[in-house]
């Protein structure tokens, strides 16, 4: 026996306990040990029920990911789950924390499932390019229908233990200590002298329109295909006998595990978990953040002000007179309603956070208690310099003072104050309370434990935090700069802004650039590109038609027209004509003869400014790992997450043939398609972004 799994006998009930922090992953040595724990189990004399129960804080959290995309080991866990559920001794799973992937997967080849109240199950694997590969797509069809398990497995969202034992997951919500609950339960059983009940043994589901529920999945995918994949796994659980299902599961997966897709997304779970802690940052403690003070009270300031209400600190909110003050107060309270709305707070909740724990203020001294003070005024550096000025002047020593600044220089900023060591970037993507990026923008001064102390207030707030160096636009909109130029590019150069955004879409952006720049508001880049003019070099290529239809007024969304036209109340716009227009008029005075491009040429384009800028501000330290670019752009720029990020999709499409695209458009622009001289280093050493970030 591995010390994995500790078997004990209480009476005549065998009791498995699965002991393999942190979240008990079944690791090969667990499956082997549950297997022999059921084969001591049966040849214990007198036992005649087996207990199976997680140490700490889970029952099990699924398969171990890190045995992915390496050589499989026996025994495989389908077998497990099938050599549980063949025991002739009754089987009992009391489950805990959360029980998911395989995790559920060994709980339904249990014949009985309790669970605590605060428990929960799932079937997450979509999340991460696959599908339920241990009997889970044939098993719980069997217990809640076909229509509910797809529900369930197509979302990988996880299942609380009333909506659990409604659907018939678990058979009885049991409180106090998992394993004594169990035993008590098991007790039970025996005393009623309750039959095994393998769940393989029951009836396939009812059949549904299998072809129209996978067409809608597969739309709802956005170009992921495991969960579309997922409903061809559950169609067998109603077509076929149940080892012929499990077959038909076990190909399909197997299929998925090979995918660029399963890659992409394996890679996005561990990034995300590293990118917030730091090596750097190992043991440096941060300061104590309990209360924050939020300077403006616009969107961004409200809505990080809400941020962290729902994070139960205290927010000191100021504006410059009452009557902002309130709005900002009545900004916050709408964003907290709609928490509740979620379901994310209670009542009580809301209640508290709006009438103790906020303070919406006009007098600076209201912030002199402040830990922590969040700039998010106007984006003009003068305005700016004034409010760290007065910060410096009315926060306690030893407070962190941060700006929310978008794209200004934060060493500018920290020399408005005599303590540039305690000034930071914290950037907020809107809206703030339901964003998860945070850039934390570290200045040439930041002292380590206001950058340590940003992370711990990302991770207070839900965020996924990246570090990022000073420069303009930071890490993600230093990127959009880029590739939303290379868009342009091709607008003027003969493609339409329509035929981009469906190009994007298809490779599975929620929204391609345009419709996002009419979703943000046309009037921010049009003052950029103002801002920009005088330093401009001429060898830029910046179209003149959407100043144009700003000179008109048309901003996007907010205004009814931009590159679409909106109608109130419906979702979504309709291409405006008059765009192309603009773009035929402003190639005609450019002497541009339009030529016509796919959408394949489109997505490479994108694709491969995208990858030369992540190669630039990695080069230049802005970025200190591949996968922190890759976290910036699926956490706040809607790149999927199925291809794991720019720099992961960079690596599986090969970085010669990126850097082979790039020589190739520069030979039309040279100065746009600069390549990275990293990018080129990497290629000429033969190495990947992977490298790099195992490197770190
Ligand atoms: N395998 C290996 N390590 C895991 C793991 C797993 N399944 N889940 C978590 N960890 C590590 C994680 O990397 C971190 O490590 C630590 O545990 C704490 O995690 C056949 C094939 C369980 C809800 O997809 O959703 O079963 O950084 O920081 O926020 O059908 O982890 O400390 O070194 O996230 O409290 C299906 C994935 C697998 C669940 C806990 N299961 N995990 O969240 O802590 S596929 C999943 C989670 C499968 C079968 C298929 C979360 C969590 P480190 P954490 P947390």
């Amino acid at each position: 026996m591995t010390d994995k799994i500790h078997y004990r006998r209480d009476g005549d009930i065998a009791v498995l306990r699965i002991a393999n922090p942190p979240v008990n992953a079944l690791s090969q040595e667990v499956r082997a040990g549950l297997a022999a724990g059921m084969d001591r189990a049966e040849a214990d004399t007198g036992v005649r029920a087996v207990l199976i129960v997680g140490d700490g804080r889970a029952f099990i959290a699924g398969a171990d990911i890190r045995e992915f995309g390496k050589p499989p080991q026996e025994p495989h866990l389908p077998d497990l789950c099938n050599r549980i559920e063949a025991s002739p001794l009754i089987v009992v799973a009391s489950l805990h924390g959360v029980s998911l992937g395989g995790g559920l997967e060994v709980a339904l080849s249990a014949n009985y499932r309790i669970a605590q109240p605060a428990a929960r199950v799932g079937l997450p694997e979509v999340h991460l390019g696959l599908i339920p590969g241990a009997g889970g797509t044939q098993r719980l069809p069997r217990i809640c229908g076909a229509k509910d398990a797809i529900g369930v497995i197509t979302s990988g969202r996880h299942l609380g233990a009333p909506e659990a034992l409604a659907l018939g997951i678990i058979d009885e919500i049991t409180e106090n200590d998992p394993e004594e609950a169990g035993l008590l339960w098991t007790g039970s059983l025996l005393a009623e002298g309750a039959a095994r009940r393998p769940v393989s043994e029951l009836p396939g589901p009812a059949p549904l329109d299998w072809d129209a529920v996978y067409d809608e999945v597969l739309k709802k995918g956005r170009g992921q295909i495991s969960p579309a994949a997922a409903v061809r796994a559950v169609q067998a659980s109603s077509e076929l006998p149940f080892i012929e299902g499990l077959a038909e599961e076990r190909r399909i997966f197997n299929d998925l595990m090979q995918t660029d897709q399963r890659k992409g997304m394996i890679h996005a779970f561990f990034a995300e978990r590293q990118v917030s802690s730091l090596p750097e940052l190992k043991d440096v403690p941060a300061r104590q953040v309990e209360e924050i003070g939020v300077v403006g009270g616009g969107t961004m300031g409200a809505g990080i002000a809400t941020a962290a209400l729902l994070a139960g600190l205290r927010v000191t909110l100021l504006e410059t007179t009452q009557e902002t003050a309130e709005a900002a107060g009545a900004r916050i309270a709408g964003n907290v309603a709609g928490a509740l709305k979620r379901g994310k707070i209670t009542a009580e909740q809301k209640s508290r956070m709006l009438s103790e724990a906020l303070l919406c203020d006009t007098r600076d001294a209201a912030l002199s208690d402040a830990d922590l003070v969040i700039e998010a005024v106007f984006e003009d550096m003068d305005i700016k310099r004034e409010v760290f000025g007065r910060l410096d002047a009315v926060c306690k020593p030893g407070a962190v003072l941060a700006t929310n600044t978008s794209y200004l220089d934060v060493n500018e900023i920290a020399a408005a104050t005599s303590r540039p060591s305690d000034v930071i970037g914290l950037h907020f993507f809107s809206p703030a309370h339901v964003m998860k990026l945070l850039e934390v923008v570290v200045a040439d001064k930041t002292a380590d434990d206001v950058t340590a102390t940003g992370f711990a207030l990302g991770k207070r707030l839900g965020k996924t935090a990246v570090r990022s160096g000073v420069c303009e636009g930071f890490i993600g909109n230093r990127l959009l700069n880029t590739y939303r130029s290379a868009a342009d590019h091709m607008v003027l150069d003969g493609a339409s802004p329509f035929q981009i955004d469906s190009a994007l879409q298809d490779f599975g952006f929620a929204m391609g650039p345009f419709a996002v720049s009419d979703l943000a508001g046309l009037d921010i880049a049009w003052a950029m590109r103002k801002r920009r003019a005088a330093s401009r070099d001429p060898r830029d290529r910046v179209g003149r038609y959407a100043d144009k239809l700003c000179e008109a007024g048309h901003f996007g969304q907010k205004t009814g027209e931009g590159f679409y036209l909106y109608e109130k109340d419906r979702r979504g716009g309709t291409a405006n004509p008059r765009v192309i227009d603009l773009i035929e008029a402003e190639r005609h005075d450019r002497g541009i003869t339009p030529r016509s491009f796919t959408d394949a040429e489109i997505q490479r384009r994108y694709m491969a400014a995208m990858v030369n800028e992540g190669a630039k501000v990695l080069g230049e330290g802005i970025a200190g790992r591949p996968l922190d670019v890759d976290m910036v752009l699926i956490f706040g720029y809607g790149f999927p997450r199925y291809r794991g990020g720019p720099m992961k999709w960079a690596d599986m499409t090969g970085l010669p043939e990126v850097l082979a695209d790039i020589d190739r458009f520069a030979a039309e622009d040279a100065y746009f398609w600069s390549a990275a001289p990293l990018l080129r280093e990497l290629v000429a050493q033969g190495r990947t972004f992977d490298d790099l970030n195992r490197d770190a």
